[in-house]
């Protein structure tokens, strides 16, 4: 566990705030220790993205709500550090889209399971699948720990919200004809590319979004759903995603200065 103060003033405190839960959850066994590794690299392409979510994302985070509202049989499926992150959001986004959340583990272990399995309880959850006194089937063509799947949930899913991804999943479940979500700071990801729709965003800002998305979405009409989704091309959001990067790294080159200096030269132009 990790007790660390995070001074109220610190200019970094969200970004070190977010890395303590998950720190966090790698001490109560929620995280994997690969999970640690993985929210560097996003941290990293975070700060890429300039920490904001983009007018892209929120495009594809409300074709992504309106997909799963429009699903005959959609699952969320949650791992560790989606469950360290946004636990209270997941369960919500469940229940307000009928969507019910599954366990499901690049990293097994049976401890993991029982971890996450006890806090996504403690956030509110009711029913969660996936875990190992459940009946479980398996994902032809791959080989690791996720092959195994719930029968009554992504098994049957038509549509899965996988965030936080690994690449060998997406592809999998695209070849057996699954409509796959996810949320991925990389755009250049294996996962973000193989997905039908990719939020290029920081899970703790999409979660919260999408959940405000579903509650005002919930009540729209079949076809008003169908419309938001239409023309929609992943494709294209993904490169408009590199090309955010691009600018926002363009202008950082204006920008990168150290702050000091940058007070100093005010202080001459005064
Ligand atoms: O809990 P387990 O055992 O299922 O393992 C989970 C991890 C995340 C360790 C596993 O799925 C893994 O190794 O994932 P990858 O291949 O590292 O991919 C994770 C992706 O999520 C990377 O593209 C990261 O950039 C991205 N990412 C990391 N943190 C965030 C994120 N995307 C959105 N929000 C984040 N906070």
């Amino acid at each position: 566990m990790s007790d660390i103060e995070i001074p109220e003033d610190h200019p970094r405190r969200v970004s070190l705030e977010i890395r303590h839960k998950i720190i966090r959850g790698h001490g109560l066994n929620i995280v994997a220790t690969a999970g640690l590794l993985a929210h560097g690299r996003g941290e990293a392409f975070d700060y890429l993205l300039g920490e904001r979510t983009t007018e892209i994302a929120r495009r594809a985070a409300e074709v992504a709500v309106a997909t799963i509202l429009l699903a005959e049989h959609p699952v969320i499926s949650v791992n560790g550090n989606v469950c360290a992150l946004v636990p209270e959001e997941m369960v919500e986004l469940s229940r307000l889209t009928g969507a019910p959340l599954e366990i499901n583990l690049f990293y097994y272990r049976p401890e993991r399971e029982r971890a996450i399995r006890e806090a996504l309880l403690r956030a509110g959850a009711s029913e969660i699948l996936g875990t190992s006194d459940r009946p479980s089937t398996t994902i032809p063509e791959l080989s690791s720990n996720r092959r195994k799947v719930d029968p009554e949930g992504i098994g049957s899913a038509d549509v899965v919200l996988v965030p936080l991804e690994d690449g060998d999943r997406t592809e999998a479940l695209r070849r057996i004809g699954k409509q796959v979500i996810t949320i991925d700071l990389n755009p250049m990801s294996r996962t973000a590319r193989y997905a039908n729709i990719s939020i290029v965003d920081n899970i703790v800002r999409a979660l919260p979004l999408m959940v405000e998305l579903a509650r005002d979405m919930r009540s729209l009409s079949r076809q008003e759903l169908e419309s938001i989704v239409a023309g929609f091309d992943n494709g294209r959001n993904l490169q408009t995603a590199v090309r955010t990067i691009l600018q926002h790294l363009k202008e950082q080159a204006e920008a990168v200065r150290s702050p000091l200096e940058l007070e100093v030269l005010e202080e001459v132009v005064d």
